[in-house]
């Protein structure tokens, strides 16, 4: 029953979040006209999406209708490469916790989205090839994309777009290497939070309120997705995640100088932001010290 309950609150709290692409190109945004809005879903492991959308800023709204956590990253991949090389090389790279293949930028697209809930991600799309991974893992350490959670989409031109406008942010949260700076005047309500990479790794932002009695050492013994794959992880199995915190937003991996805008609505109570990425030395961000927790009043 409790579980039941924490997943229905887990999947309405999980709504989450405009996202955008770098700084440069968009900046003198004039009129007020929404992004484009670009629906898609996943089940059984498989991307249910479009193979083309126009550049520029646009609302993914993602769906998850399977029984696992989703995401629907999106990356960029270099000129000349293929989708079963990025499959290949990026599941290698997880499973051995080795260096993430150079010629894959990672940008954003919708964060963990619950079992039957939502996740909305607004960001500046430039032309090129792409692909929607989820980066999830199953029990054994596969991740979903190596089962076929995966689906290539291209970007073209668009030059009407240039006319929308970024979202107009409300408060700021800076990822670096390797900590968070969270606007310390954040409150609870509606936001909308621009969240930027100013690092020189790719970071994301997972963003979870602690289950009343949970701490932020509970949160960091057990998300850590390098120290499960070693031989130092802890004996017992890990816990129920909606046991430990619920999540509450987030974004997917940004590279080094983009930005994000999250709306999320935030409930008083203690939080941990924490970036589920992996250093090329192996080693999870949180265990370089990428996991923060800060009180929401
Ligand atoms: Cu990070």
């Amino acid at each position: 029953m409790m579980k039941q309950v924490a997943r229905v609150v887990q999947a309405v709290c999980i709504a989450l979040l405009p996202a955008c692409g770098p700084g440069e190109e968009k900046a003198e945004a004039s009129s007020t006209a929404a992004p484009s809005v670009v629906m898609l879903s996943s089940a059984n492991d498989a991307f249910d999406a479009p193979d083309t959308i126009a550049a520029g800023w646009t609302s993914f709204q993602f769906t998850n209708k399977g029984n696992d956590i989703h995401y629907a990253h999106i990356v960029r991949l270099d000129s000349g490469r293929t989708v079963p090389e990025l499959v290949a090389a990026y599941a290698e790279a997880i499973r051995t916790s080795g260096p993430r293949p150079k010629w894959v930028t990672r940008f954003g697209g919708p964060g963990g989205a619950a079992p039957g809930g939502t996740a909305t991600v607004t960001q500046f799309l430039e032309p090129g090839s792409y692909v929607w991974i989820c980066p999830i893992e199953d029990e054994q350490g596969n991740p979903h994309f190596g089962k076929g959670e995966h689906k290539p989409f291209v970007v073209h031109g668009a030059p009407a777009q240039t006319q929308v406008a970024a979202p107009t942010a409300t408060s700021e949260v800076r990822l670096m290497d390797f900590s968070f700076a969270i606007d310390s005047t954040l409150r609870s309500g509606a936001h909308t939070i621009r969240v930027v990479n100013a690092g020189v790794e790719p970071h994301d932002l997972v963003l979870m309120k602690l289950v009343e009695g949970k701490t932020i050492d509970d949160i960091r013994r057990w998300m850590n997705p390098e120290q499960a794959r070693r031989s130092d992880r802890p004996a017992e199995p890990p816990p129920p995640l909606e046991s430990l915190g619920i999540p509450a937003g987030g974004i997917a991996a940004i590279a080094s100088g983009y930005e994000v805008f999250m709306d999320l609505d935030l409930t008083p109570g203690d939080y941990v932001a924490v970036c589920m990425a992996t250093a090329p030395d192996g080693r999870s961000h949180i265990e370089h010290g990428m996991i923060q927790q800060f009180r929401i009043n």
